[in-house]
């Protein structure tokens, strides 16, 4: 931000170069080399034993990886059970998020729920209301789907001007796993659900007691009641021993420790739905029930965690997204929007997943804006920022998914930055 609070302009930015925004130093520069254990020398790990194996029954990352972890803003919020911790994007590889660094969204914390002690009740408009044990749920024929969440409020923090100097916490309220369960659609089937049902509330289990309301079509179409998550039962914080998994819907829907379903002829108009999840438009009326997550990316790598500490060839990488199906195409501009290259796309590209994109450069020690523009299968632009500012104003928290920009210096810094 310009030192009068506003993001500064493209000119401004090329030719002062770039206030730090506050950086907070998230990257490891790897330590020196010890020479002693370098070729022709053979280091100690090589000329003995090494650890037994059921050392730990449950693995756990190097211990030189430990810098790859959840991280929280200290600031952003009154208390750490109405919070957030964000997912270190700028740290990952191909598009699974491992279980312990998927971000996570309280509204009251956790509760560490006894499974057997925890049912699913579904009620309402419904022929044959149901109360399910876990086992019992488990029973029913299951599905695996690989899908990003992500939360509603995820870049939330840059409607005003770049505030966060970090993709971990400009974007790092997203995550992408592959998720078991139940559909849905099985379950109400058991139940019969009468023809005046039209929308389902969501409730959970922790002492928010988060409800949500669904309509009924997305509830039949891909709506998985999920019991594990990349292979293994949910975390707790992830919503142990039931969530809600709404593919490409904005992650407030995906209720956790889900306890209750009633099916009703509206919706709620729940706390969550009204006073919070809507989108205030400059007009002053809020737009209601704006479920999709729309096409987004951005660069992870460089980032501000991930520097340029050397001239040469570089490939620039990093992730795309859409609510609405698969990525089409990603652009990249190394000058702040002038100029768009295609990006090559890796495969496999899965529906509402994370898609990585690369692209190959050069970079001479030039200043640069670094930019990735996310086009999905419908056709839909993913926005500049001024765009959406244009059509949404200034009061917006939820569904940003502006082109972030990354200013790079000349000495390899890299800073977010808002242009024009
Ligand atoms: N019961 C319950 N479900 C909830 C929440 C909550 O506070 N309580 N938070 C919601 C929000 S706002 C988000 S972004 C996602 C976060 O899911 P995660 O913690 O698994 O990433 O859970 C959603 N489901
Ligand atoms: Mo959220």
């Amino acid at each position: 931000m310009g030192e009068d609070g506003k993001a500064p302009g493209r000119r401004e930015v090329m030719r002062l170069g770039l206030a730090a925004t506050g950086a907070v130093a998230l990257g490891t520069q790897p330590a020196a080399a010890d020479p002693r254990n370098l070729p022709p020398n053979v280091p100690p790990w090589s000329k003995g034993l090494g650890v037994g194996v059921g050392s730990a029954p449950y693995g756990r990352p190097s211990p030189h990886e430990d810098h790859v972890v959840r991280r929280t803003v200290s600031w952003l919020t009154a208390t750490p059970h109405s919070s957030v911790s964000f997912t270190p994007l700028q740290a990952l590889h191909g598009t699974v998020t491992p279980n312990g660094l998927v971000f996570e969204r309280h509204h009251a914390g956790y509760p560490l729920i006894v499974p057997e002690d925890h049912r699913l009740m579904i009620h309402g408009l419904v022929e044959r209301p149901l109360i399910l044990t876990m086992a019992e749920l488990a029973r029913f024929p299951s599905v695996s789907r690989l899908h990003f969440i992500e939360c509603t409020s995820n870049t939330g923090m840059e409607w005003r001007g770049a505030q966060m100097n970090a993709v971990q916490f400009t974007h790092g309220m997203l995550s992408c796993c592959e998720w078991t369960g139940v559909r849905l659609a099985t379950l109400l089937a058991e139940c019969g659900v009468r023809p005046q049902a039209k929308w389902l509330l969501l409730e959970g289990a922790d002492a928010a007691g988060m409800t949500r309301s669904l309509p009924i079509g997305k509830a039949l179409d891909d709506t998985i009641i999920a019991w594990a998550m990349n292979g293994e039962r949910l975390r707790p914080e992830n919503g142990y021993p039931v969530r809600a998994v709404v593919p490409g819907w904005e992650a407030n829907l995906w209720v956790k420790w889900l306890r209750r379903i009633e099916l009703g002829d509206q919706p709620w108009h729940s706390r969550e739905e009204t006073s919070k999840y809507t989108d205030l438009m400059p007009d002053g009326k809020a737009r209601q029930f704006t479920f999709v997550m729309e096409a987004k990316s951005v660069i992870t790598d460089p980032c501000p965690e991930n520097p340029l500490s050397e001239h040469g060839f570089r490939m620039i990488g990093g992730i795309a997204w859409s609510g609405n199906g698969k990525i089409a195409r990603v652009d990249v501009s190394v000058d702040g929007g002038r100029n768009w290259r295609p990006a090559e796309l890796e495969q496999p590209i899965l529906d509402r997943c994370l898609t990585r994109f690369r692209m190959p450069w050069r970079w001479t020690g030039e200043e640069a804006v670094l930019m990735s523009r996310a086009v999905d299968e419908t056709g839909y632009v993913q926005p500049s920022i001024a765009e959406l500012r244009r059509v949404r104003g200034l009061n917006s928290v939820y569904h940003n998914n502006a082109i972030q920009a990354w200013h790079v210096s000349p000495a390899g810094k890299v800073d977010n930055v808002q242009l024009g």
